[in-house]
């Protein structure tokens, strides 16, 4: 058994993760309290993996919830689920500082007393498990909390726990944000998941906003449209994990079909369908070749960026729901051929494809209908080069023009620690050059 401990550090990080934890209770028939609904057989106990037992047919999740915000408590603690013990907040938020999480002045008095019982809970929840293999972390990199805590917490769980794997949920900010000063955050946070983390999936609220418009129809969406949009992604990530599925059953199988060179780990998602309830009419039906084919349209990237010109890396397919194989196999190859998907030459699995025959569940009263099949798309790409660089240039644009610098400076940093960390990532995007002129260049020698 290969549990996984959730973490959910700040605002965006613990709204998904109890988005996460919903969909998961209702995928494995555990009801709001913990109570396992043993009138529907689970003979798959895949919620092993998540849950704890605390006591005959009642469980808790593995889940740790960090923030300085203590608002954090009226979210979480009111939920039955989730032992308050295993909530941990400070006394006040970031109010958008990275600085301030990591600067001495805070770090010795707040940020050290939150990490520190971080730590002790999860020392904790490790003890209640078998043999765990990793933890998964939701955050968003742009926040004071998201990000700060984030690294802390990521470069402390590399000493204590060097051979587990720390992936995370990493939420991109939204463009056209006033708050300048969250470029530098992302700048730092994304520094230390290229050092730190082992597997990143991106989401973008930008790329999640368009979704959401498209999909939905309407211009009344938020935060929680998109929180749902990346907990029902981690349904689909976890899924075989959770049911010891034929792909990536683990986040040591995510990390070897995924990731071939450790820093380049910031893997794309999509997923279809998604769609608004047309309360006069059914759902369409789908094919299996319109969810092939939907689930690579870059539309439903859910990161900014197109692969019409860009080569796939490592890629895998999970169907959920009632596909047949001989179908799926058709439409992946007429999908490659219409789309002329590519691969960089140095890799020559093709796409991985799995098969779960469990329909997703929906949140309750939610826009999302439900559904009889699903295609879940995870892919590492060259393509992710285009968020790096909008990161890299909205960092660019607070820098010259000197924007909020003064609130950095003011936790006792100078410039150096904002120029090391764009350094960094300025690297990752040149490694992510090299790999796509690798195929460039081999292929002008063939
Ligand atoms: N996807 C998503 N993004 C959010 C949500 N709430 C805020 N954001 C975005 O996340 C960033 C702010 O992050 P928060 O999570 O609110 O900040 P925090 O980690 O709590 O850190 P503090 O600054 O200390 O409050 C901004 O870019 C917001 O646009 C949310 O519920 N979902
Ligand atoms: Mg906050």
């Amino acid at each position: 058994m290969s549990e996984i401990l959730s973490i959910s550090i700040g605002n965006t990080g613990t709204k998904i993760g109890l988005d996460f934890w919903e969909l998961l209770c209702l995928e494995e028939n555990i009801d709001p309290c913990g109570k396992f609904n043993s009138l529907h057989q689970n003979w798959k106990f895949g919620y092993h993996k998540f849950f704890n037992e605390v006591s005959s047919q009642t469980y808790t999740p593995r889940a740790l919830f960090i923030d300085t915000d203590p608002n954090i408590f009226s979210i979480v603690n009111t939920k039955n689920l989730f032992n308050p013990a295993y909530t941990i907040s400070g006394i006040k938020s970031l109010n958008g500082n990275f600085a301030k999480g990591i600067s001495s002045k805070y770090y010795n008095n707040e940020s050290i007393t939150l990490i520190d019982a971080s730590l002790e809970n999860l020392r904790k929840l490790a003890e209640n498990s078998n043999s765990f293999e990793g933890f998964m972390i939701t955050h968003s990199v742009a926040g004071g909390t998201g990000s700060s805590l984030t690294s802390i917490l990521l470069e402390k769980l590399s000493e204590e726990y060097p051979k587990k794997i720390k992936s995370t949920i990493s939420v991109m900010p939204s463009e056209n944000n006033n708050e300048y000063l969250e470029s530098y955050n992302v700048m730092h946070c994304m520094n230390s998941l290229i050092e730190n983390a082992d597997i990143t999936f991106s989401y973008d609220n930008n790329a999640l906003k368009d979704i959401c418009k498209r999909t939905f129809r309407t211009e009344n969406i938020g935060f929680d449209n998109y929180n749902r949009l990346i907990a029902h992604a981690m349904s689909s990530i976890t899924c075989c994990i959770r049911n010891d599925g034929c792909l990536n059953e683990s986040l040591n199988a995510n990390l070897n079909n995924h990731i071939s060179y450790s820093p380049m780990h910031f893997l794309i998602t999509s997923q279809f369908p998604l769609w608004p309830p047309e309360k006069t009419c059914l759902p369409p039906e789908y094919s299996d070749y319109d969810i092939t084919f939907e689930v690579f349209n870059s539309d439903y990237f859910m990161i900014k960026c197109d692969i019409t010109f860009q080569k796939l890396m490592q890629t895998s397919l999970l169907y959920r729901g009632n596909c047949i194989p001989r179908n799926i196999s058709l439409a992946l190859n007429n999908v490659k051929f219409d789309m002329k998907i590519e691969f960089v030459e140095w890799y020559s699995r093709g796409i991985m494809c799995g098969i779960d025959h469990d329909i997703p569940e929906i949140f309750p009263k939610s826009e999302l209908v439900k559904i009889t099949k699903h295609a879940f798309l995870c892919f590492n790409s060259c393509a992710i080069s285009d968020m790096f660089i909008k990161l890299l240039s909205e960092f660019d644009i607070s820098y010259a023009n000197k924007i909020c610098l003064d609130r950095i400076h003011q936790e006792g940093f100078d410039d150096e620690v904002l120029i090391n960390d764009r350094e960094r990532v300025k690297m990752l995007l040149e490694d992510y050059g090299e790999a796509a002129k690798e195929y460039q260049y081999d292929e002008s020698e063939v």
